[in-house]
């Protein structure tokens, strides 16, 4: 087995808006760099990295990939990540492991919002970049169009490298601006540039080596006192500007096609930093420190686990990445997140869904280990030693909910088991049993991932389940304390039944939940008959006479009543109990409560108007605005049974540009004109 050092690995994460090419640009690599001698195309299902059966019936990517080649004697360990927004969850991981990115813009539709919001998170991570125009070989595609919307919606650091040649389906290659050397061809061969090229190529290429020069104090003096900048000068400018972030330069190519790969491939060499530039930054779990350290492969163990799949098959798979020291197979390694020993079977390196067996990986590479015990996503392998902790992702939190049906006594029995396991693979799902409604809620990013879990679910583990929006956990109180008397007597053959209860009932602050006292004095009803009277009332609270909701934030006082030597048991007094409860509450003036929420709905400045629009017919309560930045933060309070969908309704008033955040906050009273369509709701799902 090939061992690479640092400097001759390279992690770098495909991001894109969805359908911009990731998943096809990672198929051309792996062609163009030896590794697959077949090239997959995502429409019919044959990629490498959509292998999972989800992503071939959906025709998008789902989760991350690891697509391992090798170029000039480097590792190249390629991720592919959804760029469904859904999804986010995965690119935040497989971000977190890569010293470099590949950004495909499509060179039709250009700068779309997913790559803003993924360019975003490059900025926020800091994260060396190329950009791909891919799609050149498409009608309507147009390099410079493109070009100009990049630098103006991400920056004028952007700076094309290469220069197509042709486009549409007259596309056949690329012009390197620091070579001048042309590719063309699929297999790409050396070409001539094209002599009507000239003027076009010398211009970009002047921009570029103003933009090198600008950022390197060595070259600029060189550049202003118009003396000749080497090739390699150049070269060693352009690297070092773009692993620190100052250019981005820009190439063209199509996937699908697979033309412009092999020049990616020198560029991602060439111009992206390798694991031994960039630092890691180590948490000294014995001392309580975080330093930054230098990655070396001799150091001791510190790995990453970055993912986790559940799979019936190959059982649960842990995928990793090394940064310092290396981790054989068969061995035992400390995990310093749980404190416990962990057992290491055998190592492989993935490429889609093959697996390769390893007997080592060290630092700088990224791979998976099957069946671990105690280790989830987020821990950090290292030596019981040198017990060390590697900052993990972080994770959006769930904003969406669905209530989850089993469809069939089996799947209610495998149901938890499932769930548990669905959650542990994707770290932006949660799970809760939501008492109020006795519902299972599946909480996540958005729809589409939730519908993708449930597919799931019935697939890996054979759980069929419904989704349903969760129902809303009303309650029912009164607002005026009232008195109500109950006489249960009944003279039936033998003996007879009778119990009689006199009650008031008093309406409680929010939150008090049912008090119940017992005032009866004379022995007017026998003490004890008294805890038969509050079963009874505890039993009609379950159920309101509104809606049928529980009924909260009253207190029931039984003051007086009486009884009869023979005919009284305990069960008449629960009887007379609960009716003059339910009695007392229909004349109490009751209304229903809904829970009310707090919200904080982040947008481009220019979606106020539409937002605040839509929250007003929301019945919300806008209680600030928080301006600055070309963003404004609108915080509202708003009914919950108006925002269970809120996720699809912001996505379609801001086309996927907005982003909220949803609390509990309290209980208020339902509007009168609401509560029989609520009623009615709630009828028809007990019918
Ligand atoms: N004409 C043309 N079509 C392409 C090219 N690259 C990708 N496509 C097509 O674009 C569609 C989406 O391609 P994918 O590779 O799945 O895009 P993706 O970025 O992985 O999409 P997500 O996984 O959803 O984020 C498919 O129909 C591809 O065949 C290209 O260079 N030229
Ligand atoms: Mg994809």
């Amino acid at each position: 087995m090939q061992q690479y050092g640092l400097e001759n690995v390279r992690n770098i994460v495909l991001l894109s808006h969805s359908g911009a090419g990731k998943t096809s640009l990672g198929e051309a690599i792996l062609f163009t760099a030896g590794a697959i001698k077949r090239l997959g195309e995502v429409d019919e299902g044959t990629t490498i990295s959509d292998y999972d059966p989800d992503e071939v019936k959906r025709k998008i990517s789902i989760s991350l990939s690891l697509l391992p080649c090798e170029w000039k004697e480097t590792k190249i360990n390629l991720v592919d990540t959804p760029g469904y927004s859904d999804f986010v969850g995965e690119v935040k991981s497989a971000m977190r492991v890569s010293e470099g990115a590949v950004l495909v813009v499509c060179a039709t539709s250009g700068v779309e919002v997913g790559t803003e919001q993924v360019w975003g998170y490059c900025e926020e991570a800091d994260l060396p970049r190329l950009i791909l125009v891919n799609k050149m070989d498409r009608e309507n595609a147009d390099f410079r169009r493109t070009v100009e919307g990049i630098q103006s919606k991400l920056g004028s650091k952007c700076q094309p490298l290469q220069l197509p040649i042709g486009a549409q389906n007259s596309f056949q290659g690329v012009i390197d601006l620091m070579t001048m050397k042309s590719y063309a061809g699929s297999p790409s061969r050396e070409a001539e540039i094209p002599a009507e090229m000239k003027d076009q190529v010398d211009s970009f290429r002047g921009q570029l080596i103003e933009a090198i020069a600008g950022v390197d104090d060595r070259l600029i003096e060189k550049y202003l006192n118009d003396e000749e900048i080497s090739l390699e000068e150049l070269q060693h400018g352009l690297r070092d500007a773009a692993v620190n972030g100052k250019i981005v330069p820009i190439l063209a190519g199509s996937a699908l096609q697979n033309i412009g790969i092999t020049s990616l491939l020198d560029a991602v060499y060439d111009y992206l930093p390798s694991p031994k530039e960039r630092e890691v930054v180590i948490g000294d779990t014995a001392k309580k420190s975080t330093e930054k350290i230098e990655p070396s492969q001799d150091a001791p163990l510190a790995a990453l686990v970055f993912k986790t799949s559940a799979d019936p098959y190959v059982g649960k798979l842990t995928y990793f990445r090394v940064y310092n020291g290396s981790i054989e197979s068969n061995s035992h390694v400390w995990n310093a997140t749980k404190n416990e020993t962990e057992r290491i079977g055998q190592l492989f390196i993935m490429r889609g869904k093959t697996q390769e067996p390893v007997s080592q990986l060290r630092a700088g590479d990224i791979g998976v280990v099957a069946k671990l015990n105690v280790t989830g996503t987020g821990d950090t392998l290292s030596s019981q030693d040198k017990p060390v902790q590697i900052t993990p992702v972080v994770f959006p939190e769930p904003i969406f909910d669905t209530a989850v049906y089993p469809k069939t006594k089996d799947d209610l029995d495998k149901l938890g088991a499932a769930l548990s396991r669905m959650t542990e693979e994707d770290p932006t799902l949660r799970v809760h049993r939501e008492l109020d409604t006795g519902e299972t809620i599946l909480s996540g990013v958005g729809e589409t991932q939730l519908a993708v879990a449930a597919d799931k679910m019935s697939r890996k583990f054979g759980v069929g389940v419904e989704l349903k929006t969760p129902g809303v956990p009303y309650k029912e109180t009164i607002t005026v304390a009232t008195k109500a008397e109950y006489k249960h007597k009944k003279q039936t053959g033998g003996h007879g039944q009778y119990g009689h209860v006199l009650m008031e009932i008093a309406p409680l602050p929010r939150d008090s939940g049912v008090e119940f006292v017992a005032k009866v004095v004379g022995g007017r009803i026998p003490r004890n008959y008294i805890p038969a009277v509050e079963k009874g009332v505890n039993e009609a609270v379950q159920e309101g006479v509104l809606a049928g909701y529980p009924v909260v934030d009253i207190k029931a006082t039984v003051y007086d009543g009486s009884y009869h030597p023979v005919d009284s048991s305990e069960i008449c007094f629960k009887i007379a109990g609960a009716q003059a409860m339910k009695k007392g509450f229909s004349q109490g003036q009751p209304i229903l409560l809904e829970p009310v929420m707090n919200m904080k709905v982040t947008v481009p400045d220019n979606f106020t108007g539409d937002i605040i629009a839509d929250l007003n017919t929301k019945r919300a309560q806008v209680q600030g605005m928080n301006p600055g930045g070309g963003i404004n933060i609108i915080e509202a309070q708003v009914p919950l049974a108006e925002v269970q969908r809120y996720a699809i309704d912001l996505k379609s008033i801001t086309q996927g540009r907005g982003s909220y955040t949803v609390e509990f906050s309290h209980y208020e009273e339902v509007p009168a004109h609401i509560i029989e369509k609520i009623a009615a709701e709630r009828q028809a799902k007990k019918g």
